[in-house]
């Protein structure tokens, strides 16, 4: 079983994840990592915050001259702005000069007030520095192994920026390879560069008014083979655990699959994906040649029936919604004094969509590498191999 946990808080020293259950012998090395840890700092739209990191990683644990070993992965992300908070944030005790004044005017939308309900705290600050998004950096170092494990079959995981604020893009007929490489040279990672100025230009009018803005992001798996997941069991199905992975993600509202919400509003013989014998006229991942199979033209499905992945590319798109720290004050109530304010200024992203979207690529990665294992799994990649040949010889794919 492939697993992690995070720890960490946003000011903290740093973000820590372990990840349990990846095979020895995977070439992995920080820079793989590094690589995703930068894409999700960038983005048109984001605060100071950001200046002041560089997210890079440390291989704490579980991998020796460049390769895992089967032994649980410590991956470590140290927070630079840490240097500025050593007093608020101490793990000791401290005078309440050092300490800092305490958070008592909850934001809504955030974690604050119920957080500071449930936990039985006086300051909001023991709350949000851990609901804060800065915990999907280790997310994503933590998905960067997964997408490692699943290159090595052939299955990559693609996103990009679909709709910010109301301003919104339609895929043509490209390739999820081509619109990822697209969105790469965006700064909202949006596909389209005319549709890249209009959401900027969006961005920059909510900011002048002191509001923050979401949007909605998607991300394809390709090269994904038949059988992952399972009808058997409601919390063995594909969907299910993908969607919740999206879901777990800060500010992440809702998931989608395929087609999503339109396969309510449409007849059934608009909806299902029709399935055909021959060679696929789409292009498969490298380790799969076109071979004659059972296939698609359409992908309303978004690549999961029954809770198991079909063969075709593997769909989803995730609506973010606006971050809740906002320069325009809205209303709350003091949890001290329970008097009424209006929430005070603090530094803060405007949008996060297209940091979101690369988090998305790291939580779907992670679940599908954990299913990719629980079918094929084995203590070695070599192993690993041989049984995923294995298999696609008995779906006649190989
Ligand atoms: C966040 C608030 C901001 C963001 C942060 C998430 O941080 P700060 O409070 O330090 O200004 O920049 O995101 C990150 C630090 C990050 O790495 O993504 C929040 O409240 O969720």
């Amino acid at each position: 079983m492939l697993r992690y946990l995070t720890a960490g808080e946003s000011h903290g020293r740093s973000l820590v994840a372990i990840v349990e259950g990846m095979p020895a012998g995977l070439d992995i090395e920080a820079s793989d990592i590094d690589r995703d840890l930068a894409r999700r700092q960038g983005g048109y739209g984001r605060g100071a915050r950001m200046a002041i990191e560089k997210d890079k990683v440390l291989l704490n644990s579980g991998v020796r001259h460049g390769q895992t070993l089967g032994s649980p992965v410590a991956l470590i992300v140290a927070n630079r702005d840490w240097e500025n908070w050593h007093g608020r944030m101490s793990e000791e005790r401290v005078t309440p000069k050092e300490a800092g004044a305490k958070v008592t005017r909850p934001r809504p939308g955030h974690a604050d007030l119920t957080g500071v309900l449930k936990y039985a705290r006086g300051d909001a600050r023991d709350i949000l520095e851990r609901s804060s998004a800065r915990e999907t950096a280790v997310r994503v170092a933590a998905g960067a192994l997964a997408k490692r494990l699943l290159s090595e079959f052939g299955i990559d995981i693609w996103s990009w920026v679909r709709e910010i604020g109301g301003v919104d893009y339609t895929e043509g007929k490209e390739s999820p390879e081509k619109l990822h490489s697209l969105a790469e040279a965006s700064d909202v990672r949006c596909p389209d560069q005319k549709v890249t100025q209009r959401m900027k230009r969006r961005i920059d009018q909510l900011k002048k008014r002191g509001d923050s803005l979401g949007g909605i992001f998607r991300v394809v798996a390709t090269g994904v083979p038949p059988g992952l997941g399972s009808h058997v069991q409601w919390d063995r199905k594909l969907d299910g655990r993908l969607a919740m992975a999206l879901m777990s993600v800060q500010a992440i509202k809702s998931v989608e699959v395929g087609m999503g919400a339109e396969v309510g509003r449409l007849p059934g013989s608009k909806v299902h994906d029709e399935i055909f014998y021959g060679t696929a006229s789409r292009r498969d991942a490298e380790f799969w040649p076109p071979k004659k199979r059972f296939y698609r033209k359409t992908n309303n499905a978004g690549g999961i029936e029954g809770g198991m992945s079909n063969g075709e590319h593997v769909v989803l798109s995730a609506a973010m919604k606006p971050i809740p720290t906002l320069y325009k004050p809205l209303s709350s109530v003091d949890m001290k004094t329970k008097k009424g304010f209006e929430a005070s200024v603090e530094r803060s992203d405007v949008c996060a969509v297209p940091a979101a979207s690369v988090v998305g690529e790291a939580v779907v990665a992670f679940e599908l590498a954990g299913l990719f294992l629980d079918k094929f799994g084995g203590d070695s990649i070599a192993e690993i191999k041989r049984n995923y040949k294995g298999y696609l010889a008995q779906i006649g794919r190989f």
